[in-house]
């Protein structure tokens, strides 16, 4: 097996300070999340930022002082979210782009979001996917729901690909979409390609350990944080992100299975080596 990238989502858009009084959202605190996070284990940050007020917010100064902040501490992946918040138009989405990140998230398809759609037709994601491919910018392709898929390699088929592999992320246990049982990541995995693909997976609330067990079984990488699961066991709160970060490299590690440093996981997902 390839060495495990662990991806920390560790802001969000849902997640709230009344939720999970660590959650980072200057862009102080996410660089010196990142830093903690990869000093942990992770090799890449997903990365969502927040205005003055606390609110999501997919400003481009804003995503630029957070990338700065990352920078000063870590060489960790940085992956900017292009899903934004709910309600959200598209140009806010895209934003971050024009900071042309490393890799960016890219949700192929629309589905129920607890009592919310996460709004994301054809037209939409035509636009996000050909802009990150002219800026060579890799997209994740955050898939919720089986469909999505399809979405995805019609993409590819449609404008060419974006990059030398194709990379996925199985969001699971959204409440309205795909739970996280095993069966469902099984069948999400056994879709796409065995060669020339990489793929991680998280699992949402009370489904992250479940979700991380089986994709640390079956080969696969991991993301975790605040946006996705608040919790270290039930009822009790994580400490922050790197201590879930913490447990998931030491779970991996005496099973045989490191952790990739960035640099090991730029090399695996085929990413041009870090620029210092
Ligand atoms: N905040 C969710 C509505 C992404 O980052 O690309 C969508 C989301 C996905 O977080
Ligand atoms: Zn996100």
């Amino acid at each position: 097996m390839e060495k495990l990238i662990i991806t920390v989502a560790g802001v969000g858009a849902e997640t709230t300070r009344a939720d999970q009084p660590a959650l980072p959202m200057t862009a102080a605190e996410i660089g010196a999340d990142a830093a903690q996070c990869a000093a942990a284990g992770a090799s890449m940050y997903h990365l969502h930022v927040r205005d003055a007020a606390g609110q999501p917010t997919q400003d481009k100064d804003t995503f630029a002082a957070a990338i700065a902040a990352i920078r000063e501490r870590t060489d960790i992946i940085i992956q900017t979210s292009t899903g934004g918040a709910m309600g959200m138009t598209a140009d806010q989405r895209l934003q971050p782009l024009e900071l042309d990140p490393e890799m960016a998230s890219l949700t192929t398809g629309t589905g129920n979001f607890g009592d919310d759609v996460f709004f994301n037709d054809t037209a939409l994601i035509e636009e996000f996917y050909t802009r990150m491919q002219a800026r060579g910018v890799r997209p994740e392709f955050e898939i919720f729901e089986h469909g999505q898929i399809a979405n995805a390699l019609r993409l590819i088929k449609k404008f060419g690909p974006a990059g030398p592999l194709v990379h996925w992320d199985f969001v699971l246990g959204v409440p309205g979409t795909m739970t996280g049982e095993p069966r469902n990541l099984a069948f999400l995995v056994d879709s796409i390609a065995k060669e020339n693909a990489t793929w991680t997976c998280t699992g949402i609330g009370r489904w992250h350990m479940p979700v991380t067990m089986a994709a640390l079984a079956m080969g696969g990488n991991v993301r975790l944080g605040f946006e996705d699961n608040i919790f270290y066991t039930k009822g009790v709160k994580a400490e922050n992100n790197a201590q879930l970060v913490a447990r998931v490299a030491r779970i991996a590690g005496e099973s045989g299975r490191e952790t990739a440093t960035p640099d090991e996981a730029r090399q695996i997902l085929r990413l041009a080596p870090y620029d210092k």
